[in-house]
């Protein structure tokens, strides 16, 4: 295990609780850097472990140029979308077998079978594990999609919870009437059952997997007397897949840096991995024609920065 330890995926999916329960082995690692991992890989007999798609890129990356992780039987990548291309690439290059997870921490997992056609492992997110799992897709008016078309997943099952403890408010906008929690995941149920994962409607950005909500970055930098507006936003990278980056306004006068911004969350007990990474001031934040913050003309503005440094 190489991810941190406590997110749901490397712990439980099946992660160290299987392996420990089936009687085998764990081998734990700092970090998932590819020298040190496949090395450990091959002094310890490491034969299943389980990556996000950022470090599945260096994986690849790195066995085409120094050889597969031999005794590697099983990749399993979730926590972020992978793209079809290096998902093709994991049986010739890494030399195991791949398994696509998607899963959230509210519950529903859904996993590619490991006897499954290679269609099937590469371009799916797979099937839920359990029969007793509800999946729906819905359009904006929770109205069930006809197969094949994207839809915003709903989910209910023996092991999600119908809601949060003590959490009304997030509640009424996290799940539904019936019970269904709104995953905010967009996706498509192919002929044979299995999901692809087409985007979200939700406002998170994703760090390696680790899930930040961009609401809480805000209301935290938002503490700082210096700062008049803050929007979080979603900055490619090619390790983590994202960062936080975060836009503000300062207050007339007054100005603030990346370091005063990390320090006071630190201060208010955020976790690490959710400081931002990258600050832009501006003079104002874009707005939408009904005069929200947009978002997607901030992610545009941040990609077209780090494609041209
Ligand atoms: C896992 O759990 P969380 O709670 O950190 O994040 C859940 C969200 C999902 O709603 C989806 O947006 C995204 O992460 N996600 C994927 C994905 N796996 C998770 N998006 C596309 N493709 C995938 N394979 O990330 C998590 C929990 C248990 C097992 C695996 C992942």
């Amino acid at each position: 295990m190489s991810l941190p330890a406590g997110h749901n995926f490397p712990l439980a999916c099946p992660g160290i609780l299987g392996a420990l329960l089936a009687g085998g082995r764990v081998v734990m690692l700092g970090s998932p850097e590819p020298t040190r991992a496949f090395a450990t890989i091959a002094a310890e007999g490491v034969t299943h472990t389980a990556v996000v798609p950022a470090v599945a890129g260096r994986w690849l990356e790195h066995a085409a140029a120094h050889g597969p992780p031999e005794p590697l039987q099983v990749l399993q990548v979730g926590g972020a979308r992978l793209a079809d291309e290096l998902a093709h690439k994991v049986r010739p290059v890494l030399g195991a077998q791949l398994q696509q997870v998607f899963g959230m921490a509210e519950g529903l997992l859904n996993y590619t079978r490991l006897d499954d056609p290679d269609d099937v492992v590469c371009t799916t997110q797979g099937r839920p594990l359990s029969p007793a799992d509800g999946v729906r897709l819905v359009d904006e008016h929770d109205r069930d999609v006809p197969d094949s078309e994207p839809g915003s997943l709903l989910t209910r099952g023996p092991y999600t919870p119908r809601g949060y403890y003590r959490a009304p408010e997030q509640n009424a906008r996290a799940f539904t009437a019936e019970g269904w929690y709104r995953s905010g995941d967009i996706c498509r149920r192919t002929p044979d059952g299995n999901l692809v994962v087409e985007g979200r409607d939700k406002d998170l950005i994703n760090r390696g997997g680790e899930k930040i909500s961009a609401e809480e970055v805000e209301n935290l930098v938002y503490q700082l007397p210096q700062v008049s507006q803050v929007a979080a936003v979603a900055m490619p990278d090619p390790e983590l897949g994202e960062r936080v980056c975060v836009y503000v306004v300062a207050r007339l006068g007054a100005t603030v840096t990346l370091d005063e911004i990390r320090g006071s969350m630190r201060a208010a007990g955020a976790a690490r991995y959710k400081l931002p990474e990258h600050l832009v001031l501006v003079d104002e934040l874009p707005v939408t024609t009904v005069g929200k913050i947009d978002k997607k003309a901030l992610r545009a503005d941040v990609a077209a920065a780090r494609a041209t440094t």
